[in-house]
């Protein structure tokens, strides 16, 4: 599976338009629902100042952040799960995902069409959530051995209401909350943000939406998106480059070097290992080793985020 955060929910409800205000990728925006129909792939940039200022301190020529993937899913309706409006193929794609961010209709406008005819944002929500869960009955009944993972409705998930977060009733947004989210240890929560402003602020300097006192949303879905995928940021820094990697939280010095080079995994040594604000504060690398700050380990240990690593391998 992938290590990608599916964009699900409702036909028209915004989730092209959230794609394209993440990834910047024209793809098609309309008025009508099944606009989209095959999955539109793109990455994004997590936005990390870490890595920026570890930038900064070295006079890396190259800074280069990491990515998490996003895909832009064909919407569902009910019935999805009995094969209405091409359900099926569009559950398959949910399965190829890591994780999933809902988008929900709560923005009022009779101009753009609900295809239940008002916005009732718990209501599509259990739309949505039924058929996966309906997906999955059916999977488990055919008694494939399915580990849970490859469950639709056991997958981490963010709901994004499509709302203007300065208008949206705080009743409602307690209401998304308790409604309780699959795999709580990976977290998943909830993000407001105004698709279309979003879209359309991207246009705009930032001087200009300082003016509208605009300001977006998007980074928190992202830097949660990338939690709940249960990823973590190591960094690797000098002169030619500064770079952010990902690894899944837990692994170990030679996974992580892995991430780096296959080499680097197979003929691991040790790593030297400094937390990034530390190597910061030491100015550089010599400085923090005559300090004491860097310290050498093995194989068995468990990378943290935020950890600054030079991988010795044979
Ligand atoms: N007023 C308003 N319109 C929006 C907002 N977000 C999206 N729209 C409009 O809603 C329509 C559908 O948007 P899309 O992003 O194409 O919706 P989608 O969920 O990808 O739709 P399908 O691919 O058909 O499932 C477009 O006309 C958008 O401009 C919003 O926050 N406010
Ligand atoms: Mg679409």
């Amino acid at each position: 599976m992938k290590l990608s955060v599916g964009i699900v929910g409702l036909p028209n409800v915004g989730k092209s338009t959230l794609f394209q205000a993440l990834t910047k990728k024209e793809v098609n925006i309309a008025n009508y629902p099944f606009a989209t129909i095959d999955p539109n792939v793109g990455v994004v940039e997590v936005p990390d100042e870490r890595v920026q200022k570890l930038s900064e301190a070295f006079h890396s020529e190259k800074t280069i952040p990491t990515v998490v993937e996003f895909v832009d899913i064909a919407g569902l309706v009910k019935g999805a799960n009995k094969g209405e409006g091409l359900g099926n193929k569009f559950l398959a794609s949910i399965r190829e995902v890591a994780a999933i961010v809902q988008v929900v209709r709560g923005f009022e406008n009779a101009d753009i069409i609900h295809v239940e005819k008002s916005v009732d944002p718990l209501r599509d929500i259990d739309t949505i959530n039924t058929e996966l869960q309906l997906k999955d009955l059916e999977t488990t009944e055919k008694g494939s051995e399915i580990p849970e993972t490859q469950l639709l409705a056991k997958k981490p998930l963010i709901y994004l209401l499509n709302a203007d977060p300065k208008e949206v009733a705080q009743e409602l947004l307690q209401k998304v909350k308790n409604l309780g989210l699959p795999a709580p240890e990976v977290g998943g929560s909830v993000v407001v943000a105004n698709l279309k402003d979003e879209l359309e602020m991207q246009q705009l300097s930032e001087e200009e939406r300082k003016e509208f006192g605009f300001v977006s949303h998007l980074p928190e879905l992202i830097a949660k998106a990338y939690e709940i995928l249960n990823l973590i940021t190591f960094f690797t820094t000098g002169p030619d480059e500064t770079r952010a990697w990902t690894i899944k939280k837990g692994s170990t010095a030679p996974q992580a070097g892995g991430a780096i080079h296959s080499d680097f995994e197979k003929n691991f040594i040790k790593a030297e290992v400094i937390q990034w604000g530390k190597l910061l504060e030491a100015g550089d690398w010599s400085k923090a080793a005559s300090l004491g700050w860097i310290r050498t380990e093995g194989k068995e240990y468990i990378v943290q985020d935020g950890d600054v690593i030079e991988i010795k391998h044979g």
